[in-house]
């Protein structure tokens, strides 16, 4: 019989534990490999977390506990209202039985001399000071005596451990909340290589919409240094160079007050095209030298030339060389889109928040779309970071979209999650991906405001024509 946790079972004894959440379990302690001693047990489980208890017995049968707090060695009772005693299988057959916790004070006894041990009485202890192998097995010199703090559930002695604590393994695992939910929170995407063709093909041959005199779109990207904004350029670059371009210098070590305003193009390495669409990169978030509301506006009405360089000790000014004193619609920004790091986000100082809050309405008297790519995603989830595939299934990710969307006051659709290049030499598929996805997305903001534009205009004509 195998002495170790199926799947099976790791599934019934997580949806026992929290049924809404999924569980990880991490083996810490097996007595086949590191002999049953209560010394030993207390050594590599204690001050571990929720630990869940599993025996395997000559006959077949699958038992154990669990417990949400730490086991330790305090010599007393710790109480636990979320502990349960259990049985998984019977002679080889599933038979999953939770017996809760009734008197939670009595939920589990912490003693330096005791295996794990749970109840007063005691309901389920598996044994104490040390065990020696006889055979195949372990004569265990616990006990049970079910119905004490656990509700015992119709179950014995004998119909949960067939009389005997002969067991061939015992096991503890660590519990831990797995950071992936069963289901996406969006609809997921197909991760493949004909996708990212199709991304790729999608954002390639994007044109702005006609009637507007536009030949490329304008994407202003807005964050605090250190943000992502040279990164995502370099991806996006990247994805479309077909190797990793590291065009715009990306690096923390950027603290320089003067920045420069880059207007990046992108070529596409294969039709050796340039793209219909620019990506303006600009600080400007800055707790304290972020551009003010006159930079703003100066920006997004397409003043501001290339390689502009923001000095905050000398204002922005139609008399400044290089200043586009009479921008056309197609010099103007034409989506916003704030670059915030997901693993900063809980500590986005108020300031910054006000910088966004005072330069909102700026955007929005202009009608200019707002989009959030949220970089970085890869520090706050670690099965996103292995795979980024799996982003829509954390948790994590999720949480900090719903945060930002609520201190942004934009639509959950908005906050773009993407995971930048960094360290890695090649190009990954899904990195790609969910690059392309954020680029598509902003694209149609883009495109809505130019429809918006296009709409306005014909109004306009109409109401002169009248
Ligand atoms: N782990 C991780 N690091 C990133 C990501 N995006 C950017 N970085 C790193 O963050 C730092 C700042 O990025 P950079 O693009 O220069 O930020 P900028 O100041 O907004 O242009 C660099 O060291 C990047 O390698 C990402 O998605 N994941
Ligand atoms: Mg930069």
């Amino acid at each position: 019989m195998a002495t170790k946790l199926t799947q099976t079972h790791r599934d019934q004894l997580s949806k026992w534990i929290d049924p809404s959440k999924r569980h990880k379990f991490t083996l810490l302690y097996k007595i086949t490999r590191d002999g049953c001693k209560a010394e030993t047990f207390h050594s590599f489980c204690d001050n571990k977390g929720p630990t869940v208890t599993v025996l395997y017995n000559t006959d077949k049968s699958v038992y154990g506990g669990y417990t949400a707090v730490s086991w330790k060695t305090c010599g007393s009772y710790v109480a636990d209202c979320e502990a349960f005693i259990f049985k998984l299988e019977y002679n080889g057959r599933a038979q999953p039985i939770k017996m809760p916790v009734k008197n939670a004070k009595y939920a589990i006894s912490a003693h330096e001399n005791y295996g794990p041990t749970f109840g007063s009485g005691h309901d389920f202890q598996c044994f104490s000071e040390t065990v020696n192998k006889s055979g195949d097995y372990f004569p265990l010199n616990g006990s049970v005596g079910l119905g004490h703090a656990y509700s015992s559930q119709g179950q014995d002695y004998n119909t949960m451990t067939n009389g005997h604590l002969n067991v061939l393994d015992l096991e503890v695992y660590g519990v831990q909340e797995h950071m992936l939910l069963q289901k996406p929170w969006v609809r997921n995407v197909s991760w493949t290589s004909k996708f990212e063709e199709e991304m790729k093909d999608k954002v390639a041959t994007y044109k702005p919409l006609s009637g507007l005199d536009i030949q490329q779109a304008r994407i202003l990207l807005i964050g605090q240094v250190g943000a992502g904004k040279s990164s995502y350029f370099n991806t996006i670059n990247s994805i479309f160079r077909g190797y990793i371009s590291s065009q715009a210098s990306a690096g923390s070590t950027e603290h320089s007050l003067t920045t420069s305003y880059r207007m990046y193009e992108i070529h596409d390495g294969y039709t050796s095209k340039t793209l219909n669409f620019r990506l303006c990169d600009t600080r400007g978030l800055e707790e304290d030298q972020g551009l003010n509301d006159n930079d703003i506006c100066y920006l997004l009405d397409g003043h501001v030339p290339d390689r502009y360089n923001f000095n905050p000790a000398i204002p922005l000014s139609p008399d400044l060389h290089g200043f586009l004193k009479t921008p056309e619609f197609s010099d103007k920004i034409h989506c916003v889109t704030f670059v915030l790091d997901a693993s900063t986000v809980d500590v986005i100082p108020e300031k910054v928040v006000e910088r966004i809050k005072g330069m909102q309405p700026l955007m929005n008297l202009r009608g200019i779309p707002q989009a959030v790519l949220l970089t970085k995603i890869d520090k706050i989830c670690e099965e996103s970071s292995d795979d980024i595939s799996k982003v829509y299934f954390s948790a994590a990710v999720k949480e900090c979209i719903d945060k930002v969307a609520m201190v942004m006051g934009l639509p959950r659709s908005h906050i773009l999650p993407v995971k930048n290049y960094e360290h890695e030499a090649d190009l990954e598929q899904n990195v790609n991906i969910l690059s392309l996805l954020s680029l598509r997305k902003i694209l149609n903001f883009v495109e809505d405001f130019l429809f918006n534009k296009l709409d306005e205009i014909n109004t306009k004509k109409l109401n002169t024509c009248e």
